[in-house]
């Protein structure tokens, strides 16, 4: 039985959007897609910024209460302009991910060059100096999360290859050092004539709960008016994530405020980050519209219950 509420599950901050472009000191037309983590008690957003060239570069916003945000005065992460990073990344760096882990953040990103999309991964300690580490997919492949901690020594991440035949599916693959990555196999796949029909893609960096690994998603599907993309979550096992425990039938969040239904791209609610909080609730963050940055409050329980109850299959 679902349990019946009269809220919904993701309820949204009630001051939205919280950050827009006129928040950067620096020139943008976006502020969108961010990666959230909380690090030495702040919150930091690594955000996606259209630069009026119309391509993205990332920019560093902080808070203490995960909603209010001030944005650093230069960018965080601007295309490279030396060895093979400056190659692939010509194009722009978009939809950051943050996966703390073993004293670090790992930072997964979208290069876009003429070669196509494909994800670089960089570290940081202190959000200050930042190391690019590797390119570490082939085109065309974006949306991959890492999860924060190793399984059987192996780093373990979801990407989102797509072929004719498993168009836009979520995938694991493992790493015995970040660089090489393999042993893959495909977890979840759009569901026919469902809100996640066209494409599926990794979204927040999962987060461990009692019941398992809590992976918020994103789904898109295709209206006579243009693509509808929602967000949605599945619950991987603690021990094994290759293993899902569930994965909700129902979308957890849909476009529905001004700022996601109208914008640059309309119809669009795209999280690349979640913060779990100690009383139980989870902060998750979402682009609207590719245009600004909205949040919003979930009750983690809930959003197990909803993959636990009446579960969708996975493929
Ligand atoms: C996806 C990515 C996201 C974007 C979304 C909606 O393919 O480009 O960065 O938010 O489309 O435009």
């Amino acid at each position: 039985m679902k349990t019946i509420r009269n809220r919904p599950l993701v309820q949204r901050y009630e001051k939205n959007p919280i950050l827009t472009r006129h928040e950067v000191p620096y020139p943008v037309g976006t502020v969108h897609n961010a990666g959230v983590v909380k690090h030495d008690g702040r919150y930091i957003m690594l955000f996606r910024a259209h630069t009026h060239n119309g391509r993205s570069i990332v920019g560093k916003a902080e808070s203490t209460d995960g909603f209010a945000f001030a944005v650093d005065a230069e960018p965080f992460l601007v295309p490279a302009t030396g060895g093979v990073f400056a190659e692939y990344e010509a194009f722009g760096v978009e939809d950051l991910r943050i996966t703390p882990i073993e004293g670090e953040y790992l930072l997964t990103y979208s290069a876009y060059s003429r070669h196509g999309v494909r994800i670089a991964l960089a570290r940081t300690r202190d959000f200050q100096t930042v190391e690019r580490v590797a390119l570490i997919t082939q085109a065309d492949l974006r949306n991959v999360v890492i999860f924060p901690q190793r399984f059987g020594g192996r780093y373990v991440r979801l990407d989102r290859p797509h072929s004719e035949i498993t168009p836009w599916s979520i995938w694991i693959s493992y790493s015995p050092d970040l660089i090489h990555w393999g042993d893959s196999r495909l977890l979840m796949k759009p569901e026919p004539y469902h809100w996640d029909e066209l494409k599926i893609g990794p979204g927040a960096v999962p987060f461990k709960t009692e019941a398992g690994w809590l992976n918020i998603y994103h789904g898109v599907f295709q209206t006579m008016a243009g693509a509808v993309y929602r967000l949605g979550v599945a619950l991987h096992d603690l021990d094994d994530p290759s293993t899902l425990i569930g994965v909700s039938d129902d979308w957890i969040l849909q476009p529905e405020d001004p700022w996601e239904v109208g914008g640059y791209v309309p119809n669009v609610v795209f999280t690349c980050g979640a913060v779990p909080e100690d009383d139980g609730t989870v902060k998750i963050y979402w682009g609207g519209a590719d245009t600004v940055m909205c949040a919003g409050t979930a009750v983690v329980d809930e959003l197990v219950e909803l993959c636990l109850t009446n579960p969708r299959k996975p493929f």
